[in-house]
């Protein structure tokens, strides 16, 4: 793998078989070979909005359509990517350690669950873009796994005209869409009404079950993650495709150094270091993912 020392794999090799308690956090960069976008850097910015600041319940607050767009287009996509060798290399080293290693995915993409990850050994703490729920404080309901694309009909992607379209073609979907992550792309307005609505109340605008900026984390994944963490010394941390910059996800690298765990980063950007910093022990696998994992994880 270009860019990366043999000798520095081989120090891994030689370390994992007598690895017990192994931890993994998991971020964007993960599902990036998949052909899904990150936060920062390329892709970051979507329809000129900073991905960042979409994701906050002040933009949902402000328009309920923009961040609607923004979250059915993310649903499209992730559905129709497919999960990488990395998300493959996770989901059986997770079966093979059969406890012994736990996933702390700040993705929602829905992905590693594909890989066949299992889903008692993986904590989803930033939620799933499949999830829904309601938005009137005085309703409770969820709906766990919608995958309905668009979920109602005026989030629908306008198709690109332009293109020659047969009746064929329209009848087996193949139509071209237009990437509406393009703000030269035209869409038409979204009247409120027609946003998804929650079936419960009659009330209430559903809105993504993801984790936005000033709320919190899902009170029963954080205390699984909690229960692992606290059962004993954690042999690595392995810190994937992710800048390590949002909290609290990021400080579960503090909490895993402090119960003994040396660090490993698989990371495209050799600035993108964790809290912390580096230390002694420590790798820095700079590199793809999707490439590098596998052969890690052999
Ligand atoms: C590759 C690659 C390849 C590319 N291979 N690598 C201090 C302590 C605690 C909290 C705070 C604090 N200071 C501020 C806060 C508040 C805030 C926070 O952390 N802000 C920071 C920006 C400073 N945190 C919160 O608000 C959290 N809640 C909270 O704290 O509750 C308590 C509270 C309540 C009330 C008031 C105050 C506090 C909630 C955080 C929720 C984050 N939500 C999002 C959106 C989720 C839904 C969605 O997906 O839309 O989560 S934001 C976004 O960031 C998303 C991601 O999961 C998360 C992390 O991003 P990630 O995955 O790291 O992506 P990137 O793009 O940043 O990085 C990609 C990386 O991959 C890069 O390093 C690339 O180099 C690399 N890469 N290709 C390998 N092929
Ligand atoms: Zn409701």
């Amino acid at each position: 793998i270009p860019g990366i020392k043999q000798e520095d794999i081989e120090s891994f090799h030689e370390f994992i078989p007598n690895c017990t308690r192994v931890l993994a956090l998991i971020g964007a960069g993960l599902s990036a070979s998949s052909g899904l976008a990150t936060f920062r850097g390329v892709g970051g910015l979507w329809r000129n909005h900073d991905a960042m600041q979409l994701a906050t319940p002040e933009a949902f607050q402000a328009n309920p359509a923009l961040v609607w767009r923004f979250y059915s287009y993310r649903r499209h996509m992730a559905l129709k990517a497919n999960p990488n060798p990395a998300h493959y290399a996770l989901a059986e080293y997770s079966k093979r350690m059969n406890g012994g290693f736990h996933s702390i995915s700040q993705n929602v993409d829905g992905l590693s669950p594909r890989a066949g990850h299992p889903s008692e050994y993986l904590h989803l703490v930033h939620g799933s873009l499949y999830d829904v729920k309601c938005t009137n404080f005085f309703c409770s309901y969820i709906e766990k796994g919608n995958y309905a694309d668009p979920i109602v009909p005026a989030l629908d992607l306008p198709a690109d005209e332009s293109d020659p379209t047969t009746i064929d073609a329209l009848a087996t979907r193949q139509v071209r869409e237009l990437d509406i992550s393009d703000a030269s792309v035209q869409l038409p307005e979204i009247a409120e009404k027609d946003l998804p609505h929650c079936p419960s109340c009659n009330e209430g605008l559903l809105r993504p079950g993801v984790v936005w900026f000033g709320e919190w984390l899902p009170d029963s994944v954080i205390n699984d993650i909690d229960n692992f963490i606290n059962a004993g010394p954690i042999d690595l941390i392995m810190v994937i495709g992710t800048g390590a910059k949002v909290y609290p996800a990021a400080s579960y690298v503090i909490k895993a150094r402090s119960k003994g765990a040396r660090v490993a980063v698989i990371n495209t950007d050799p600035d993108d270091e964790p809290p912390g910093g580096m230390k002694k022990g420590d790798w820095f696998f700079n590199g793809d993912a999707a490439a590098v994992l596998p052969e890690l994880l052999r």
